[in-house]
């Protein structure tokens, strides 16, 4: 049994779609980012950088005790190689799925972070800020338009790499872009939004939190993080 830490955030959502897609039994412990719960000593034991998020296996392959993951992208290389699913063996086709994880990890996700901070969350609205995060994520939608040129997936079959990038392209109305300038992009995220186990997993997000993470009041919880812990964490 897999005990996922999570908020209803794209980095959240790449994890309850793998769990969706590969039936893997799992419950949810959410973790209220917006009210502070990542200091809490119990979830940083295991979420060290106080981020959602993560998982225990309860029933690890080596039969040993419990094992814990954070970073979203190597709790989706987990999975896949606990459960053989959304990862290919081969050697060349398992690095190509690879090097497009850890370019959303890496690029995507940062960025259009970013995006969302600048355009969205600062109380100061900073043009050149705006404009190079914006710009940046339609550069990356732009990669990603060519790389799905001529291809049903990011990489071979429908894999992890797919399940990392997509959440972070449901907010791209927020982001500034139109799916419409991503032809190759919009196929895709038609195709991948269709899924019976994608929509499973937006629907457990709905179940758990439906109001927004951020707010004026989780801003300070969330943008005025230095280097000590809060108080709510000791
Ligand atoms: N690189 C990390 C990023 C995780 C991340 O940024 N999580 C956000 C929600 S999407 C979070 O937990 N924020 C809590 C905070 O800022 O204190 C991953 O992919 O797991």
């Amino acid at each position: 049994m897999i005990e996922l830490f999570y908020w209803t955030t794209p980095n959240g959502h790449k994890v309850t779609i793998f769990l969706e897609e590969a039936e893997v039994e799992y419950r949810i412990t959410p973790v209220n980012i917006s009210e502070g719960a990542q200091f809490a000593p119990a979830f940083l034991a295991i979420s060290p950088n106080n981020r959602i998020p993560a998982i225990i296996d309860h029933a690890p392959a080596d039969g040993g005790a419990p094992v814990s993951v954070f970073e979203s992208g190597a709790i989706l290389l987990y999975l896949a190689e606990k459960t053989g699913r959304f990862l290919p063996a081969g050697l060349r086709d398992r690095v190509e799925v690879l090097q497009w994880l850890f370019w959303q990890m890496g690029g995507l996700g940062p960025m259009a972070g970013q995006n969302h901070h600048f355009k969205q969350y600062a109380p100061e609205k900073l043009p050149y800020a705006i404009d190079r995060y914006v710009k940046e994520t339609a550069r990356l939608y732009g990669v990603l338009d060519r790389r799905l040129a001529g291809r049903e997936f990011i990489a071979g079959d429908y894999s992890i790499a797919d399940m990392a990038s997509y959440p972070w392209i449901v907010p791209h109305r927020r982001q500034g872009l139109r799916l419409e300038d991503f032809p190759n992009v919009a196929r895709w995220f038609a195709a991948i939004r269709a899924r019976p186990a994608v929509q499973r997993a937006y629907a457990r997000a709905d179940e758990i939190n439906r109001v927004p993470t951020v707010t004026e009041r989780s801003a300070a919880i969330l943008f005025g993080q230095g280097p000590d812990l809060p108080p709510t964490g000791t």
